[in-house]
């Protein structure tokens, strides 16, 4: 806060702020923004460690300097989870622990989502991968990826349910719906679509980049809502995936229609899986790709960006300080109560604190094998890092207590008796019925 706000994100080793204006790093750079990202992405993480006053400063920083009428082209996708996520959360927070609270964070959230709704406007439902959040124009690309279409159904639901309003929630179903759709006779999606036709344009099916949080929304959104469609959708594409993707305790791109080997790189996104994996029960197939990534981990002392798993190298040599090596330690330790992953809590703890602890703050890796370091700060590390690392500790934490749902940023969203869409919209809502998935497949 010190040396960057209210640009979006800090520059750790020259103590400075970046934004939109001075973005350099390509894609992903995407989820700047011009709307204090950090701050905002983070303020949740305050109330989880305890830190109530700061959170209270927080959200009144975002109250008076948070708007969204900007002349910035955004990414959808990471606008939805990082921003409107983490103002959803907070909104939450708020009304526990702030009396003078008036619910200006959900205004905030329901002016955010109605300018991103607008991105919803394309021939199949699935949003542009951009928007101007003044002006609703979006990016010319008609490319977009599975994970940035069908990553929505938490957010919208939840503003849909907080503001007695479908409009959010139709189009996120209406999106993922039109995903699922489009799935290959043996139920393999690809990665990354044409929004105007329909088309696939990578054909190749993954759990990681480009994919990664699309199965995650899905079963989230049954668990939040209730809703077994959703729950249908996400079966459907998990036990595929399981067949078709699962080698040598590890999930390789395969091709969506044949399911021969596509790539023999993995990332380190798809260590989010069995995090989730654990979330479902599915524990001795968790704990099998869990190894995989210790085993990464352990020899580069951070997990590269992505890594070739046949010759055993390093393809895109980063460290992002990326939150999905211990998002699943969490989880698993939550399922299991095994003292091993309080260990590889700790050793995740020790390498960020000897590699990557720098006068502002933690940065990012640049190579894994020569220990270069870049100079920033992703806002994911004090959403989801930090946050996961600890409440992996924090075993009496009001969270780990509590019935709560984590967004794929995070964030923390209350489980509680939402109504469910079907009974909201009972009258008006032809989507549901009409595009019921259909788990048998096509042939
Ligand atoms: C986060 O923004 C989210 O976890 C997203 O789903 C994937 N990438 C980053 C963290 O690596």
């Amino acid at each position: 806060m010190k040396h960057a706000f209210p640009d979006d994100e800090i520059k750790p080793l020259s103590c400075t702020g970046r934004n939109l204006y001075n973005s350099n790093r390509g894609s992903i750079d995407e989820p700047l923004g011009n709307y204090s990202l950090t701050l905002v992405d983070a303020a949740d993480t305050l109330v989880v460690m305890g830190e109530i006053e700061e959170f209270k400063k927080a959200v009144q920083l975002i109250i008076k300097n948070v708007n969204f009428d900007k002349d910035v082209e955004v990414s959808v996708f990471e606008t939805n989870i990082r921003v409107l996520g983490g103002l959803l959360s907070s909104h939450f927070f708020s009304e526990t622990y702030i009396p003078e609270y008036k619910g200006e964070l959900l205004l905030l959230a329901q002016d955010l989502g109605d300018r991103l709704l607008r991105a919803f406007n394309s021939s199949t439902g699935i949003p542009y991968h951009k928007v101007n959040l003044k002006y609703g124009h979006f990016n010319q690309s008609k490319f977009t990826c599975t994970a940035c279409g069908g990553t929505f159904l938490l957010e919208f639901g939840l503003l849909s349910r907080l503001l007695n309003d479908n409009k959010y929630e139709k189009a996120a179903r209406k999106s993922l719906y039109a995903l699922y759709e489009r799935r290959s006779r043996i139920n393999l999606l690809g990665n990354m679509i044409n929004v105007k036709t329909g088309k696939w344009k990578d054909k190749y099916a993954t759990i990681g980049s480009g994919s990664d949080s699309f199965f995650e929304y899905a079963l989230k959104a049954y668990l939040l809502f209730n809703v077994k469609e959703y729950y249908i959708i996400f079966k459907v594409l998990y036990d595929s995936i399981v067949k078709y993707l699962f080698i040598f305790d590890l999930y390789l791109k395969m091709d969506m229609y044949s399911a021969s080997l596509y790539s023999k790189y993995i990332d380190t996104l798809s260590a989010f899986w069995p995090g989730m994996q654990a979330m479902i029960g599915d524990t001795e197939l968790s704990e099998k790709n869990f190894k995989s990534f210790v085993n990464l981990w352990d020899r580069y002392d951070g997990l590269p960006e992505s890594v070739d798993v046949i010759a055993f190298n390093t393809v895109d040599h980063g460290y992002y300080l990326r939150p999905e090596i211990i998002e699943s330690a969490y989880y698993l330790y939550q399922t299991t109560k095994n003292d091993y992953y309080l260990e590889f809590g700790k050793n995740f703890l020790n390498t960020l604190k000897s590699c990557c602890q720098v006068p502002c703050g933690y940065t990012s890796i640049l190579d894994v094998r020569n220990r270069t370091l870049d100079d920033r700060m992703d806002s994911y590390f004090l959403s989801e890092t930090l946050k996961y690392l600890y409440l992996l500790f924090d075993e009496n934490n009001f969270v780990n207590r509590g019935n709560y749902i984590f967004s794929t940023e995070g964030h923390i969203f209350p489980i509680k008796l939402w109504e469910r869409y079907d009974q909201l919209y009972s009258k008006n809502n032809s989507l549901f019925v009409k595009n019921y998935p259909n788990p048998v497949c096509k042939k």
